[in-house]
């Protein structure tokens, strides 16, 4: 059992108390004294059940068998993992949308080394934020990802409001064949557009899960999309669903679930009132592409608790600092489409293309010589990042260690959300604010894999 004990984490937090939020500096060592029990996280290799015919061979998982634990941490107390590399190849781990101080972020030559087949690294940390959140590899990732490894994270908040249940969908497709067995992850053409989709869709890794909620309760759904090319568009049939929180930040102001679009490494937190009749399902629902996709089902169970969902209140914001806009540096990202350069090879997997760049720049991969940062940043000062998306394609681009704020678009009507992921439109130009309050190297790069790994990814520096 590698549970981390309420009282373990209690104990282990007492000692830490001055070492949480946005007190950087000395973060990590003050964490890593009163680290708690590590979580053991061991990749491995099974079989799993995945479809309806037979069952798939060389699936990824990080614990005993099925999907990833969801791990649930809590707000301003120490986590520790132990990764502990059980598969015949490099990995890591990265903690998406978690301000991690920068050695605890995964990314392997900018921030850690490979942990190679047997060996094992400690990740220590203090989430300041609560919300949704997930963990992946950063080495090999088409596949690692790909097989099974993407999991998710709660960091909770004991001043949450009070719901009556609790749904967490993991959102992921498989690249199976017929037979149930993985096919070619990608295809270079595929990659050079909008990525190359797969052909079974599931939820916790099951096609269309149903899960029973009370009848007239209120279900807090927390929704992560781990998958590696596809992007969602969500509605919610059966009963009104409102939404609370977008990529472990809550929203400005909750709204109704009108076809909200997220892609790769997104969350959406949604409040549903279940019905009051017993046995009415409500779905989340897929409607991007041709036909609409049933992803999972709630059943109303029990009489009803009459909740009302007015009577929520709102969740508490994460402790960001404001970006102050008139002071701000502006720095220029441009994505593009490019021909240049091949990625060089890398334990960590090349694809072996360069047919995206950011500033015309193509990420040549995991290298102990990356190209140079895209800018350095003065630890404490803000920054607007206009960001101009020169492409036909949606690219979901995902900032490392900070969260920033959606300040402005030329295409549409914008909430102030704060975030680590923006999912930028054909022609879109985009200004995100933020301030450069986490020392370190971090990486930013599309969230569709087969666009990061060639070449669309590359990383501000904080000094
Ligand atoms: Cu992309």
């Amino acid at each position: 059992m590698s549970k981390v004990t309420r009282r373990a984490i209690l104990k282990a937090s007492a000692g830490v108390a001055c070492g949480f939020g946005l007190g950087w500096t000395g973060n990590s060592i003050r964490s890593a004294l009163a680290a708690p029990e590590p979580r053991i996280l061991k990749p491995r290799k099974i079989e799993a059940k995945l479809t309806g015919t037979d069952l798939t061979r060389d699936v990824l998982t990080y614990d005993d068998a099925g999907v990833p634990p969801v791990l649930r941490m809590r707000k301003g107390e120490a986590f520790a993992a132990r990764l502990v590399n059980g598969i015949d190849e490099p990995t890591t781990i990265h903690w998406h949308g978690i301000r991690v101080p920068n050695k605890m972020d995964g990314v392997p030559f900018l921030v850690q080394p490979y942990v190679y087949t047997g060996d094992q690294f400690d990740y220590v940390f203090t989430p300041p934020d609560a919300g949704t959140f997930w963990y992946h590899p950063h080495c090999n990732t088409l596949i690692q990802m790909g097989h099974g490894l993407t999991g998710v994270i709660v960091v909770e908040n004991p001043a949450d409001p009070e719901f009556d249940a609790e749904v967490v969908l993991n959102l992921r497709d498989w690249r199976l064949g017929g037979d149930g067995q993985f096919i070619e992850q990608y295809r270079p053409r595929d990659a050079a557009r909008s990525g190359t989709f797969g052909t079974v869709r599931t939820a916790n890794w099951i096609e269309q899960p149903q899960y029973d909620a009370p009848s007239g309760g209120l279900v807090r759904l927390r929704v992560a999309i781990t998958d590696v090319t596809r992007i969602y568009s969500f509605r919610v049939q059966g009963s009104g669903a409102t939404v609370i929180a977008i990529d472990g930040n809550p929203v400005p102001q909750a709204f109704p679930l009108d076809l909200l679009q997220l892609g790769p490494g997104q969350r959406l937190e949604l409040a549903i009132r279940m019905p009051d009749n017993e046995g009415a399902l409500v779905s989340l629902e897929d409607i991007r592409g041709t036909k609409s996709a049933v992803l999972a089902t709630l059943r109303s169970v029990g009489a009803s608790l009459r909740r009302d969902a007015r009577d929520l209140a709102p969740l508490e914001p994460n402790p960001i600092d404001q970006v102050d806009v008139a002071s701000a540096q502006h720095i220029r990202l441009a994505l593009s489409a490019t021909a240049e350069n091949v990625s060089t090879d890398s334990i960590c997997g090349s694809l072996g293309y360069s047919f995206w760049a950011i500033n015309k720049v193509p990420w040549p991969g995991d290298t102990p010589d990356p190209t140079a940062p895209l800018a350095e940043l003065k630890l404490g000062k803000s920054y607007v990042i206009d960001m101009e998306n020169l492409t036909p394609q949606v690219h979901p681009i995902h900032l490392h260690g900070m969260s920033f704020k959606v300040l402005s678009s030329s295409k549409r009507q914008i909430q102030p959300q704060i975030t680590d992921t923006y999912l930028i439109q054909a022609d879109e130009k985009v200004q995100l604010g933020f301030v450069a309050d986490n020392p370190g190297d971090w990486l930013l790069h599309c969230h569709i894999i087969e666009h990061q790994k060639t070449g669309m990814t590359s990383y501000l520096r904080v000094v």
